[in-house]
């Protein structure tokens, strides 16, 4: 398991010259997200992303989050989540949370019966293009993400071990950020916001309400 430190931003046309000049691009990818919750929202409403992607089961739970109050504002817009990627661990976390039957000790990426059982339904899905750079800070990846319902937004991003630095890679995020010349320190919407804005904003309402976006 490991942790995703990220911060959005939208990326004007000065950020994407700086971008290429200091960055590397590795290349361009397309994938497809799928993502699940119970009618009552039992995953999104506790900041739980349960998503298919190429194939394989995904989930994003929050880390805990600092003292909002001692939260410099370029911190507070880092998210951090966990990344998890083993199917048992997901049946059991998300087992803890729609209160289903029991999960299998070793369920098959094939076997999506588990769904059903715990009326689990997809709720966005759609398709990304995205761009990715790498800078000379060590570790840092920059995406340049394009939905395809019409939404670019860019990350800068950090994956760190489970027991890793999480303080160390905000402070990575927040040099790039400064390097790229990002000026803003609002929100950036990601794409989820957008989604569930135009296509269910009785979800999206629920979960502004619940201070989970
Ligand atoms: C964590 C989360 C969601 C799941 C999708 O996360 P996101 O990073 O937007 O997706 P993507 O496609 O970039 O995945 P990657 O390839 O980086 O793993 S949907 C909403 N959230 C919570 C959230 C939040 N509260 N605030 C912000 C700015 N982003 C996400």
């Amino acid at each position: 398991m490991s942790v995703e430190v990220e911060r959005k931003f939208v990326c004007s046309a000065d950020n994407l010259k700086t971008l290429e000049e200091i960055g590397v691009c590795i290349g361009q990818r397309q994938f497809h997200d799928q993502y699940y919750d119970t009618p009552e929202f039992h995953l999104t409403l506790r900041d739980m992303w349960l998503r298919k992607r190429k194939g394989c089961w995904e989930l994003k739970c929050p880390l805990a989050k600092l003292d909002g109050s001692e939260e410099p504002r370029d911190v507070a817009l880092c998210t951090r989540y966990k990344e998890i990627t083993d199917l048992p661990e997901i049946h059991l976390r998300v087992k803890e949370v729609v209160g289903g039957d029991g999960a299998e000790a070793s369920p098959s990426e094939e076997d999506e019966s588990w769904l059903g059982r715990w009326r689990l339904a997809c709720f966005a899905a759609y398709t990304t293009v995205r761009r990715s750079f790498t800078l000379e800070e060590e570790g840092v990846q920059v995406d340049l993400d394009q939905a395809d319902f019409g939404y670019d937004v860019g990350e800068i991003e950090v994956l760190v071990p489970e027991c890793g630095d999480v303080q160390r890679a905000m402070e990575k995020i927040r040099r790039t950020a400064q390097k790229l010349g990002l000026s803003g320190d609002e929100r950036v919407e990601g794409k989820m916001d957008v989604y569930l804005k135009r296509n269910h904003p009785e979800h999206y309402a629920r979960l502004l309400s619940e201070h989970v976006l």
